[in-house]
């Protein structure tokens, strides 16, 4: 709180108690001054992943929690998350909390919070400067490894195979962490796997419109559509944009055709797993709010936060689905 909203309401204070003698704080209620004063900078709300992931935050920095939470949405624009950072510390905020569009760029704008004093702490996504010490800790997934998982499942389906492996590929948002690591896996893994063919790499930006209308695209161009053996979407929203064009093309998804394999595991796209449409649903956590309150709570007490953590994840195939799991699932 302190800095900003006290200068703010000290001075609005003044004028209400000259005004009307003085206002008090209902007793167990915190008082606005003890108010810790978090602003945060969202991507945009692309996906369903990002939806849960807003949630979670708003969950856990209320008022009833001892936070004023400033939460803005950048509509996946960089500059507008850049302007967002610098807004947050000139209203002198107490910490800053940053889920970076892409991993560049961030130098200077990071340079200028840590020179207000404010730490900021990065969420699902990583940014790519030389100094560390520009940012205080990092919650999240660990892309590069939910890649992996996806290609471990894809070296057991098609194990022995000797026909090629044709792999359409199409990814989240360019230069962001979660694009970078699920592509390294895949692209490694087609380098070592002599059979395995990319047949194109599209660019998705983690949105089912976006997928739906490059993917229409390229099909109705594609000759031998029955050919295709996996969609490797770099998230659900994109499996369901992929989804929609493969089978307005005529394509059969499941065991028995197009193998599509999706990041997040959200509810849709596990219901669609259980149904046999989806093949692999990777989770990604996306209910950080918790871990990020946890950073906040270790430098409120004057501690150093652990600088890089990453969730627990797993994978899943209509086999290891039920109707009651999904329900029971929080996302
Ligand atoms: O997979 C996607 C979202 O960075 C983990 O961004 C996040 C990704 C997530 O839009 O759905």
């Amino acid at each position: 709180m302190r800095r900003f909203f006290s200068i703010a309401l000290l001075t609005l204070g003044l004028a209400l108690s000259c005004a009307c003698g003085g206002g008090r704080t209902p007793p167990g209620e915190p008082s606005n001054e003890d108010l810790i004063v978090v602003g945060m900078c969202q991507v945009g709300a692309e996906s369903d992943w990002r939806v849960a992931n807003s949630e979670s935050m708003k969950a856990v920095f209320t008022e009833e929690n001892g936070y004023r939470l400033l939460f803005d949405v950048a509509r996946q624009k960089q500059e507008n998350q850049i302007s967002a950072v610098r807004k947050f510390i000139q209203q002198q905020v107490d910490y800053i909390v940053l889920m970076p569009i892409s991993e560049s760029g961030w130098d200077s704008v990071l340079q200028e919070a840590k020179e207000a004093g404010i730490p900021v702490i990065l969420v699902d996504r990583m940014v790519n400067v030389e100094d560390e010490s520009l940012y205080a800790a990092h919650v999240g997934s660990d892309f590069r490894a939910e890649g992996g998982l996806a290609v471990a499942w894809m070296e057991e389906t098609f194990q022995g195979a000797e026909d090629p492996v044709r792999v359409i590929h199409v990814q989240g948002t360019p230069g962001s962490t979660a694009q970078l690591g699920r592509t390294a896996a895949l692209e490694e893994a087609v380098e070592a796997h002599g059979n395995w063919e990319l047949l194109a790499q599209l660019d998705g930006d983690f949105t089912q419109a976006k997928t739906y209308e490059v993917m229409t695209e390229y099909l109705s161009s594609l000759p031998g559509k029955g050919d295709v053996d996996v969609v490797y979407c770099e998230n659900d929203n994109i499996a369901f944009g992929a989804l929609q064009a493969l089978e307005e093309q005529g394509c059969v998804c499941g065991e028995q055709g197009v193998r599509i394999i999706t990041f997040d595991a959200t509810r849709g796209a596990l219901t669609e797993c259980l149904r046999g449409k989806i093949a692999l649903a990777v989770e990604c956590n996306p209910l950080l709010g918790p871990l990020v309150e946890e950073a906040i709570q270790t430098m409120e007490a004057g501690g150093t936060p652990e600088k890089h953590r990453y969730v627990e994840e797993q994978i899943f195939t209509s086999e290891s689905l039920t109707e009651a799991l999904i329900e029971s699932r929080e996302y």
